[in-house]
């Protein structure tokens, strides 16, 4: 090997430390002090120099990060319902609900409040914690937003913390949901400002950060993360993260999603991307999001046991919880409950 490779090679990846190295802190590298601290100044430098660690340190780093904030064998469970399905005017180029692809899924219309009603009792009492909801809107109508307060209020009454999202939302909107009682309000950024183009072209990035704004000012929780494997560059995962991580306050719940790919739609036909770079990705943003709870979103069938159990150890803390996500299938409530089992993982309570 000559010079010149084995200076490239070191340049562009961190060496793990070799045990004369470390401090016999268990191969933590010499001079390594992890920062506790909540910040909100992160570079993209740094944030592609965590991805970039040997993926042993990666995770040894995230793991005391979590466990400084948080029950490392707790995990926090979500149900999602679709509550209004198909139909909609966005081009989102995942999406199975995009009315500009054919996808097999049909238009419904908003759902009646009986019926929500009866899978939110059936989610408690499987354990879920937080009942989410959502609609395949490009953004909430003032017409529906009666509806919706009134199922918001009625799922609140059975002592369930609630989320929605129903795409753009104006000021005054925001502030409607709160006051109806709504605890948190879910707007994925879904990539980096460079890759958004690329992925939708109905709305753009700014969009997404203004009602991110709107949803953080009326004091209601963000709820806001994104999607790996839409054939973005490990640099566009930097920018999700680092666009996430620099917001001027952390988002709750930071969802990471593996896209689940849907016949017919522009990105039907992807490869899965690699276990090992979610489990990065969970990692990163477990450390430059401490305090946050980062769930391991669409794509926990198609990690298995094992992939998911990497992402509970890169600092994973919640899921979605029963056996369907919006339009596709999510692992069983009964395999989540074996799988908690042999992990020793216990749901978190409300
Ligand atoms: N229409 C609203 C919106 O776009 O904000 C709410 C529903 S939308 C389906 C919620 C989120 O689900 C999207 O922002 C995206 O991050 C995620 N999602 C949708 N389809 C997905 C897929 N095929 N794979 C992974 N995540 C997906
Ligand atoms: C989020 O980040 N992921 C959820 C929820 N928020 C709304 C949606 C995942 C959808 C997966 C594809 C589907 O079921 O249609
Ligand atoms: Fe519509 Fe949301 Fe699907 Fe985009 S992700 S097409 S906005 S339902």
């Amino acid at each position: 090997m000559s010079i010149d490779t084995q200076e490239s090679t070191t340049k562009s990846r961190p060496k793990a430390a070799t045990p004369a190295e470390t401090d016999g802190q268990h191969g933590r590298p010499a001079g390594t002090v992890i920062d506790y601290a909540v910040r909100i100044d992160w570079t993209r430098d740094e944030i592609s120099a965590l991805f970039s660690l040997p993926f042993n340190d990666l995770l040894f780093q995230a793991q005391q990060v979590h466990r400084h904030y948080f029950d490392a064998n707790r995990v926090q469970l979500s149900t999602l319902l679709n509550i209004k399905q198909g139909g909609c005017s966005e081009d989102c180029k995942y999406c199975s609900q995009s009315s500009r692809y054919e996808t097999g899924v049909d238009r419904e219309e908003l759902m009646d409040v009986k019926l929500v009603m009866n899978a939110a009792r059936s989610a408690k009492e499987s354990g879920a914690e937080r009942f989410c909801m959502g609609a395949a809107w490009r953004n909430l109508k003032d017409r529906d937003v009666a509806a919706i307060a009134e199922i918001v209020k009625s799922v609140k009454g059975l002592g369930m913390e609630t989320c929605l999202t129903l795409g753009m939302l104006t000021r005054e909107q925001a502030e409607t949901l709160k006051e109806s009682g709504l605890d948190y309000y879910n707007h994925n950024i879904d990539t980096s400002p460079e890759y958004y183009p690329e992925v939708i072209t109905t709305r753009c990035f700014e969009d997404r950060l203004e009602t991110i704004e709107h949803v953080r000012e009326s004091g209601m929780k963000v709820c806001s993360g994104g999607i790996i494997g839409m054939g973005e560059e490990r640099s566009d995962r930097v920018g999700m993260l680092h666009a996430l991580a620099t917001l001027p306050e952390h988002p709750g719940s930071v969802p990471i999603n593996m896209l689940v790919p849907i016949p017919g739609t522009p990105m039907g036909d992807l490869e899965p991307i690699d276990t090992f770079e979610m489990v990065r990705t969970i990692a990163v943003a477990r450390i430059t999001m401490p305090k946050s709870h980062v769930r391991l979103s669409a794509g926990r069938r198609e990690l298995g046991e094992t992939g998911q159990a990497l992402c509970f150890l890169a600092g994973a803390n919640s899921i979605f919880y029963g056996d369907k996500l919006l339009t596709t299938s999510n692992p069983e409530w009964l395999q989540d409950q074996e799988l908690f089992a042999k992990l020793d993982i216990e749901g978190e309570q409300a």
